[in-house]
């Protein structure tokens, strides 16, 4: 199997575990596709602007979270077999007021043609234990000693990965062998839980709870992709399912569709095992996401400007945060992708129209006009921190402890890079790469 299809079927065997485990997951998936379907019959080739219908039904995100820098290592090189590489750093400490003490990135596919064959990505968060904001130095020390016992991930599936990192396949006996191992490594485990520490931890935080008072991870949610996703809230909450209140990232508006949006649904009581009897415990959700146009530098920098506006506004605005974010949104972003891309607040690529001769200008946009490129979006392919930060916050049942008087551990991509033993992509340095690739094969260079 190659690579891109060990991915695909890595995502599809997820997602067959996860339905299993977690029923209401499967009812997302399936208002997912209507809602989609409905969308493709409405706008038709409009709908397939941000990726072909395949590739959407298809699309899924998965989150996970490891103790240690051993194990995030690890975990990526488990990706790496998958063809998923580490993009972007993501810091939830600062992005929430309660207590999540992790640092996060995302392993995806890079390149293109990668992404549109199959675009699976795993939100991926590691526990900062040396920060004294959330662990004092006694809670530090016996917090590693449990996470430094525990295997996460067996020998033979890191060689297996391995494999199929360096040699871009994996024959179909070591593929199979691979794709139930590595599922394996994710599956809720019933080992007991030691209640007292497991409680101990969750009074820091109910995050590190789950990471460092059980001896294995799992995937925490699994998100479909939906090409209208006010339409998917209302239809979800109507089936009786509760949805977190807001949807997160954008405002609905009626201009281009840029970076992400997203909602889930609260986390279930499961039943667990723990040392003393039988208890439950609630931390594994369904969420769902809609994608847009990725933004430049320029465009993030606004974007992260709209969201304190909205967080002013509010102060005197008693209005619900979307109203209010519709508002803010209408009054300082583009409404049309070409004036997102006039601005440089978009993110987009230029593919030649053959036969029609190009103007003298060197101004794209000028080329745009006359029609002799076309100019396509870049879709946005990572996470956004105060929308994870929401995700989680929405699913935490407290806000757990925190003391910010205390200095925090310092955290950043190289750190990251430094752990993984690899390099942590910027998401915006990635899409500028793409549209100047484009502007090459056109023979013109951005000024
Ligand atoms: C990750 C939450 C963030 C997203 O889509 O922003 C996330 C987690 O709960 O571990 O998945
Ligand atoms: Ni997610």
């Amino acid at each position: 199997m190659r690579q891109w299809e060990l991915r695909a079927a890595f995502a599809r065997s997820l997602s067959e575990m996860y339905g299993t485990e977690v029923p209401a997951y499967t009812t997302l998936l399936r208002v997912s596709a209507e809602v989609n379907a409905d969308v493709l019959a409405k706008r038709g080739a409009d709908a397939q602007r941000l990726g072909s219908i395949e590739r959407v039904t298809a699309e899924r995100h998965g989150a996970i979270r490891v103790g240690t820098p051993t194990e995030l290592r690890q975990v990526g090189q488990i990706f790496a077999g998958f063809g998923m590489y580490p993009v972007g750093f993501y810091d939830l400490r600062d992005a929430s007021a309660s207590s999540v003490p992790v640092v996060s990135t995302a392993f995806r596919p890079l390149d293109a043609d990668e992404l549109a064959r199959n675009p699976f990505r795993v939100f991926t968060s590691v526990l900062v234990t040396d920060d004294r904001r959330f662990f004092d130095a006694d809670l530090q020390a016996r917090l590693e000693t449990f996470l430094g016992r525990r295997e996460l991930f067996p020998a033979r599936v890191l060689a297996l990965a391995a494999r199929a990192a360096a040699d871009g396949e994996l024959p179909d006996a070591e593929a199979v062998e691979l794709l139930e191992g590595a599922t394996a490594c994710f599956a809720l485990s019933q080992e007991p839980i030691d209640r007292a520490w497991y409680d101990e931890l969750a009074r820091v935080s109910a995050v590190a709870a789950d990471i460092g008072g059980v001896s294995s991870t799992h995937i925490n949610h699994l998100t479909p992709r939906v090409l209208d996703i006010d339409e998917l809230y209302r239809r979800m909450s109507d089936l009786g399912i509760t949805m977190i209140d807001e949807i997160q990232g954008p405002p609905a508006w009626d201009g281009p569709d840029v970076l992400l949006r997203q909602t889930s649904f609260r986390a279930l009581a499961e039943p667990r095992r723990f040392t003393d009897g039988p208890g439950e415990l609630r931390v594994r959700f369904g969420e769902v996401e809609a994608r847009g146009i990725a933004l430049t530098a320029a465009g993030r920098a606004l974007y992260d400007r709209l969201l304190a506006e909205v967080d002013t506004r509010r102060t005197t605005d008693p209005r619900p945060r979307a109203e209010v974010a519709t508002d803010v949104w209408r009054e300082h972003l583009p409404t049309t992708e070409e004036s997102l891309d006039r601005q440089g607040l978009g993110a987009f690529t230029y593919r030649a129209v053959p036969g029609v001769p190009r103007p003298d200008s060197p101004d794209i946009q000028e080329w745009v006009r006359v029609g002799a490129v076309i100019r396509e979006p870049i879709v946005y392919e990572d996470f956004l921190p105060r929308s994870a930060a929401g995700i989680f916050q929405s699913n935490l049942t407290d806000a757990g402890t925190r003391d910010d008087a205390l200095v925090g551990a310092a955290r950043d991509a190289g750190w990251m890079s430094d752990a993984l033993g690899r390099e942590v992509a910027d998401p915006i340095v990635r899409n500028e790469e793409l549209t100047r690739a484009s502007l090459r094969a056109l023979n013109l260079e951005i000024s």
